[in-house]
């Protein structure tokens, strides 16, 4: 903690004695807070009322039992979280995670990360999290939707368009959302659009939300690069994960005519170095529902797998990174790796993907680091665009979505840019990300007084 405010230092000490044992939520503590020392040594005020101490702590924590029914009879149990962390910008929004490694302080983090990538968006919404420790692996379509309906039996109480508005994280799609929708519709005996995003575009989903998370990151890249004078085209790239972010995030760096050739799942990676067959891809995982390892045998020649243990993603040389599948997945070492192999840009598709030592790595190399709560922000702006179309019970088109999510993007790109320059740190967009997001959220809070 050296060179920190010592208020803030005696805040990290309090947060992480009053939450034992929660490492995430402590990590991202320590991230944003650590940004925050130029900013209260320009403004002292925004250390008043305890206002930073406030900031930790969420407003409100649900965790509930989720009981249901498996496809033997059996009855299952699972635990079930929604921290609403911060309202001071708008209801609660968020997504949802099913993974058998939820608790609590990974809640909290997501929540904590969440509050500032929302402010960073310029639109209306506060930050929240949620999820359970249930793992959709291997359970069949039934019991998918029994569980979401056990899920959204308890907690719809605490949501509404007003209040609360979750949507998908990791395990948690379009599938899981329909459903989810479909109880809270029933208990409440409301069409109330806005209350979930991530929704199917036959009933209030919009148009673009799906891929906007990989879109936008790839926007959030493009802008760096092109600040440089510089482009995606013809740029190697290495994307982690296989899911929602990571599949748009390969779409969006192809269609800019960048060549990805490596993803993976938690199981293993496969490299193609034609570049990866997206359509084979989608086909795995959205509607087989596989592991990637199938790709190699369904590609034919060209391609190979590695296991889980056998190496890393990391291992693969790329000029541009993109870590989309979850946290602390890119350790130091890897990030050694990287930058021996010549990465140039590393783009955050998930949340808090790289350890404060690859982030370290990272920036003391100069390569263009961009923090997944900047890179990653256009999901949850395209939910706040859902939830405007559904207030006004309009839809609009892809074109007009997708634009909107561009010009959002290279808006957070440059707010970031700009701030990391006022704050004597041009080019560090951690700390711009993080004093920007904290401002917007510490100038709303003082507005409303000691609430
Ligand atoms: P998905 O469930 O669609 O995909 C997650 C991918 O990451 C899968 O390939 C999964 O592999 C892999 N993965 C998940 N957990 C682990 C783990 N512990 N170790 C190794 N691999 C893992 O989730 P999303 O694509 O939606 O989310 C990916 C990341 O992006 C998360 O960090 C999420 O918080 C973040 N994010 C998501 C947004 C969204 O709109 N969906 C918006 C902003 C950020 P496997 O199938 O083997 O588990
Ligand atoms: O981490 C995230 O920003 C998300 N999972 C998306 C949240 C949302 O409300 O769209």
């Amino acid at each position: 903690m050296k060179g920190m405010d010592v208020k803030l230092a005696s805040v990290i000490s309090e947060v992480l004695s009053r939450n034992a044992g929660e490492g995430e939520f402590h990590q991202a503590v320590h991230e944003v807070l650590g940004s925050l020392t130029r900013v209260i040594a320009k403004n002292p005020n925004y250390a008043d009322d305890a206002l930073i101490e406030r900031i930790c702590e969420p407003e409100r924590q649900i965790i509930f039992r989720v009981p249901w029914i498996d496809d033997k009879g059996q009855v299952q149990i699972n635990r079930g979280f929604r921290v609403q962390f911060n309202s001071a910008l708008g209801p609660y929004k968020g997504g949802l995670r099913f993974h058998p490694s939820v608790n609590l302080g990974i809640i909290k983090f997501l929540g904590f990360e969440q509050t500032f990538k929302n402010a960073l968006t310029g639109m209306p919404i506060g930050g929240g999290k949620g999820g359970s420790d249930f793992n959709p692996r291997g359970r069949s379509n039934n019991e998918i939707m029994r569980f979401c309906q056990s899920f959204m039996t308890e907690l719809h109480r605490h949501l509404g368009e007003h209040t609360d508005v979750p949507a998908g994280d990791i395990g948690v799609g379009g599938r899981e959302i329909g459903y989810m929708f479909g109880q809270y519709k029933r208990l409440t005996n409301r069409y109330e659009a806005g209350v979930l995003t991530g929704k199917g575009l036959v009933y209030g989903g919009s148009r673009a939300r799906t891929e906007a998370t990989g879109y936008g990151a790839t926007y959030f890249v493009e802008r760096m690069l092109a600040s440089r004078g510089s482009a995606i085209e013809g740029r190697r790239t290495v994307v982690s994960g296989s899911g929602n972010v990571a599949i748009y995030t390969i779409e969006k760096i192809t269609q800019c005519g960048g060549i990805v050739v490596a993803c993976s799942d938690s199981n293993g990676y496969v490299v193609d170095e034609s570049g990866i067959d997206l359509d084979l891809v989608k086909e795995i995982k959205e509607v087989r529902r596989a592991r990637i390892a199938e790709y190699v045998t369904l590609k034919g020649k060209g391609a190979y797998y590695v296991e889980q243990g056998q190496g890393s993603i990391w291992d693969v040389p790329c000029e541009i990174a993109m870590p989309s599948a979850t946290q602390n997945e890119v350790t130091g070492k890897d990030a050694q790796t990287l930058v021996a192999n010549g990465v140039k840009v590393v783009g955050e598709g998930a949340n808090m993907p790289s350890t404060p030592e690859a982030v370290r790595v990272f920036q003391e190399a100069g390569v263009l680091f961009a923090p997944g709560k900047a890179a990653n922000a256009g999901g949850v702006a395209t939910s706040a665009l859902e939830m405007q179309q559904n207030a006004s019970r309009d839809s609009w088109t892809f074109e007009q979505t997708e634009a909107r999510l561009a010009k959002i993007m290279h808006g957070i790109h440059d707010l970031c840019a700009e701030t990391a320059e006022e704050y004597g740190a041009p080019g560090d967009y951690v700390l711009g990300a993080n004093i920007a997001g904290f401002v917007r959220v510490a100038e709303a809070m003082r507005a409303l007084g000691v609430i």
